[in-house]
């Protein structure tokens, strides 16, 4: 019987903890056949020295990492020496985007042993009964796997995606105590994280989802949805719920009996959607949407400009957005708008269109709220096999005219400009010029509209700063906004994107 440690690595701050779902989905998979051990770096603080704690006291067969890009990037390459380090026979496998965008990069590193691309619960479960049972050859009939024969690295073909079975909950007992997971926003007391479907249908070329799921998705049937809310609501005790859904609204048939259930549970809730599917939603549809409490809807609007969004393979045309953010101010939605500013062609244009789009919408619904980041699209290397070579893009250029390279093993990730890269804040063609100009537009715009999601800042702080930032918004003068500036210092206004809910 395989027995496997599950580990999160650090990426955000205790209060802003979420469940580590990915950890839990494959325990419940891994316990099928075995046993497994949770470690969340993201509540506990010494998770490190914790792991090597575990390990020293438990007989483990493999040990899974979870490993996205960006800011977790340096406590996962820690983890993972400091278990080489102390128990270098111990199998190490990475698992969730960073290994299935970049699966070569994970791999050349000496502590990564196994990478595990797109859905992990049966391609571990499997790999781990092989390394328990030290079966060597059934690791090349893997699906979905990625490892290292004789230096060299071997990718097993992809694995189809699937809904997994799931008899009971999800172990939310692994986790401690799962109550202080349960987070204070502005969507209740007890917030509580849930994924109901996976995957999305769309294939956008810079976008993670459609790298990990090439164009498909899985809706649970209304009973397990139905099954799972009682349990957070009645067992646990949440008042609200985030569905971390890649994209919620899916074939509106499908949707009425999980909105169904959701409209039963009454339970406020935010999720990722896109306008052309909300638009699309009949009246009834709507009335069940307003009946379930949905208080909030992330859609990526990306760009003002229809040529762009063809060129991304989004699928939504700026008119939609437009017309989405009034029809969800009719039906008492907040709209989060997000956009990818600063392209790598026609950089200042772009950017430029996209502020004044933002002004239009905002005179639509005030109340929406702009999620600005940085367009960042993935290296054509890491898009779904199915993707690859269709419509690639043209090549990307630094500021110097240079060819953009990117990194090619995991330490370089964790260079400042490459976190930057993942977490849509910066990009190798950015000026300075440019860079302040969006840093200055998204100042006055924060402070112009403060977001609902900042339940820290005192009402008065937020008050003061609106009507501070009036002028300057009122007058597109957004350059060198000090006054703000200082004044956020002392007040620290949250940004919608950097903390999530
Ligand atoms: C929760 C979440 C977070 C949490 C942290 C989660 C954690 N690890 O504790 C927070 C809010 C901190 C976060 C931060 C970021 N995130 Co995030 N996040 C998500 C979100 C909404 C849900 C993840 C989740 O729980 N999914 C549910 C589980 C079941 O699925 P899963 O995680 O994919 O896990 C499955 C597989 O990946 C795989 N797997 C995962 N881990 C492992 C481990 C092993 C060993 C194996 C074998 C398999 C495996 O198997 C799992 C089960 O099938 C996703 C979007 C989404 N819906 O997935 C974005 C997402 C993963 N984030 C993303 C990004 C980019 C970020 C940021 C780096 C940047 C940003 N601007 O958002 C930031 C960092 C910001 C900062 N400055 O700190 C992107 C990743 C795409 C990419 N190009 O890499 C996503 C897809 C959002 C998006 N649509 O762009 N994030
Ligand atoms: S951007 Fe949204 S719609 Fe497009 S592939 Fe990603 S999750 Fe799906």
């Amino acid at each position: 019987m395989a027995n496997t440690l599950l580990i999160n690595p650090t990426i955000t701050s205790r209060a802003s903890a979420r469940f580590p779902l990915s950890l839990l989905h494959l325990a419940t998979a891994l316990d099928r056949t075995g046993q497994s051990r949770i470690i969340d770096g993201n509540v506990d603080r010494d998770f490190i020295d914790d792991t090597l704690r575990a390990l020293a006291s438990e007989r483990f067969d493999v040990v899974g990492i979870s490993v996205m890009g960006g800011p977790q990037m340096a406590p996962s390459i820690a983890v993972s020496q400091a278990i080489r380090e102390h128990f270098p026979a111990l199998p190490i496998v990475w698992g969730g985007y960073f290994p299935t965008l970049y699966p070569d990069t994970a791999l050349s590193a000496p502590y990564v042993d196994y990478a595990v691309r797109a859905q992990g619960e049966e391609a571990l479960g499997e790999l781990a009964a092989a390394l328990a049972r030290g079966d060597r050859s059934a690791i090349e009939r893997i699906g979905g796997l990625s490892w290292k024969r004789d230096g060299a690295i071997v990718h097993n073909p992809n694995r189809r995606i699937a809904m997994a079975e799931q008899a009971t909950v999800l172990p939310y007992d692994k986790l401690g105590d799962p109550r202080r997971y349960l987070a204070s926003t502005f969507l209740g007391r007890r917030t509580v994280a849930h994924q109901a479907a996976i995957g999305c249908r769309f294939r956008c070329t810079f976008c993670g989802v459609a790298a990990m799921f090439g164009g498909a998705t899985a809706l649970p049937a209304a009973a397990r949805l139905d099954r799972d809310l009682g349990y957070l609501k009645h067992t646990l005790g949440a008042d609200s719920v985030q569905y971390f859904d890649h994209n919620f609204f899916d074939r509106e048939e499908e949707m009425v009996p999980l909105l169904e259930v959701m409209a039963r549970h009454e339970l406020p809730w935010w999720c990722y959607a896109r306008a052309d599917a909300l638009m699309k939603l009949s009246e009834s549809s709507w009335k069940l949407v307003r009946r379930s409490r949905l208080r909030m809807a992330y859609v990526g609007a990306e760009s003002p400009s229809g040529a762009m969004l063809k060129e991304i393979r989004k699928g939504t045309r700026p008119d939609q957005t437009l017309a989405v953010a009034e029809l969800c101010r009719r039906h008492g939605v907040i709209p989060e708008l997000s956009f990818m500013v600063a392209p790598p062609q026609n950089t200042e244009e772009e950017t430029e269109l996209t502020f004044e789009f933002i002004r239009e919408l905002k005179r639509i619904n005030p109340q929406a709220e702009i999620v600005v980041y940085i367009y960042t699209p993935l290296p054509e290397s890491s898009r779904h096999e199915k993707d690859r070579g269709r419509r690639p893009s043209a090549p990307l250029l630094d500021v110097h005219g240079e060819p953009v390279v990117f990194p090619r093993t995991p330490e370089e990730w964790t260079q400042p400009q490459w976190v930057a890269y993942a977490c849509h804040a910066d990009a190798p063609w950015l000026t300075d010029r440019m860079r302040q100009r969006i840093h200055d537009f998204v100042t006055v715009l924060r402070c112009r509209f403060p977001t609902v999601q900042d339940l820290r800042s005192p009402p008065w702080a937020k008050r003061a700063l609106s009507a501070a930032a009036a002028w300057r918004y009122r007058f597109r003068r957004y350059d060198q906004p000090w006054e703000l500036n200082l004044a956020n210092r002392l007040v620290r206004l949250r940004l919608p994107q950097v903390s999530g809910l």
